[in-house]
């Protein structure tokens, strides 16, 4: 029994995906106009296919599970389930105007044709807000429709927001926030489920390691209490002595998102030679 996940066989979460499996130490060949790959070391099959597919892939149980952005998922409307979100291939969906145009609210958009890739979103969007405009449907290129006349505003994925600034345009309203989903069959039988798991375990621990960081620092013994307080560590700091009397070396973990204030404050209390290091893999 293999489970079948579907990836993006080229664009923004082609990389990031591959490289997920990667680092969950599943192997596969992933060479170039491969449609399928199988993992040598982990009951997983591998389809490389346009990001639009894999939904509908999904729910009918061609591929079992899936990576895609949240944001085709929902345009997509399928019945598929949302295992996690896999942070990366983060974008917002919005909507732009020209840069010289006045905007107050929402209801400035009424009546204006908007163009997109995303028209069930819009609509939603638009009627929830009460707002009648046209929506014209275009596959790619959306940033150019207002300079060629084509449209007044536009609804599409925003990162940097470069595109949208080379385009003469500007955001003036974010629908939603997007990054790259696991989804999966809502069938799956007890099987495949088992694998399922195998891998959100791995997924977890490669994700957990990215946000938490290593730390060794040196202090003097009368220091350690007041340090130790500060840093949280997986159940308690390390502490091992120096060959310098006196004085101690503390280990432990860091959470990414608090890091600097925790520096800080280590150094305030008399931390010195501080070494931050990568974690690999977290298994908790
Ligand atoms: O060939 P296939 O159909 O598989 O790929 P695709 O061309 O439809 O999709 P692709 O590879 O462009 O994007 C795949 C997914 O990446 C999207 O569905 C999003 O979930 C996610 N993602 C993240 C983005 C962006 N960021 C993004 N910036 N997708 C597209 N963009 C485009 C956007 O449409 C605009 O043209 O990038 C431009 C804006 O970028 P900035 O940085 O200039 O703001
Ligand atoms: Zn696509």
């Amino acid at each position: 029994m293999k489970l079948k996940i579907a990836i993006q066989k080229s664009g923004r979460l082609n990389e990031d995906s591959i490289r997920l499996l990667k680092e969950c130490g599943i192997e596969f060949n992933n060479g170039l106009n491969k449609l399928k790959a199988e993992a040598y070391n982990f009951p997983l099959e591998v389809f490389l296919l346009r990001d639009d597919d894999i939904p509908q892939y999904v729910e009918d149980g061609v591929a079992d599970i899936g990576i895609v952005g949240e944001n085709v998922l929902i345009e997509k409307s399928k019945k598929v389930k949302i295992v996690d979100h896999l942070g990366f291939g983060k974008c917002r969906l919005s909507i732009a105007i020209p840069k010289d145009k006045k905007y107050k609210s929402v209801k400035d958009l009424k009546g204006k044709r908007i163009a997109t890739s995303y028209p069930v979103i819009l609509d939603k969007y638009l009627k929830k807000n009460g707002v009648k405009a046209e929506i014209h449907e275009i596959s790619g290129s959306v940033e150019i429709a207002p300079g060629i006349g084509l449209a007044d505003a536009i609804c599409d994925l925003v990162s940097s927001g470069s595109t949208l600034f080379t385009n003469g345009l500007k955001e003036v309203e974010v629908m939603f926030k997007s990054e790259a989903v696991l989804i999966a069959n809502k069938g799956l039988n007890k099987e495949q489920q088992k694998i399922l798991d195998k891998l959100m375990f791995r997924i977890h621990s490669v994700r957990k390691a990215k946000n938490t960081k290593y730390i060794l620092l040196n202090a003097p013994n009368n220091k350690l209490d007041a340090i130790c307080k500060i840093l949280p560590g997986m159940k308690s700091p390390t502490i091992l002595p120096l060959a310098k009397k006196g004085w101690s070396s503390i280990h432990s973990v860091l959470n990414e998102n608090d890091f600097w204030d925790i520096i800080e404050n280590l150094k305030a209390h008399g931390a010195e030679g501080i070494l931050v290091v990568p974690i690999e893999k977290m298994i908790i």
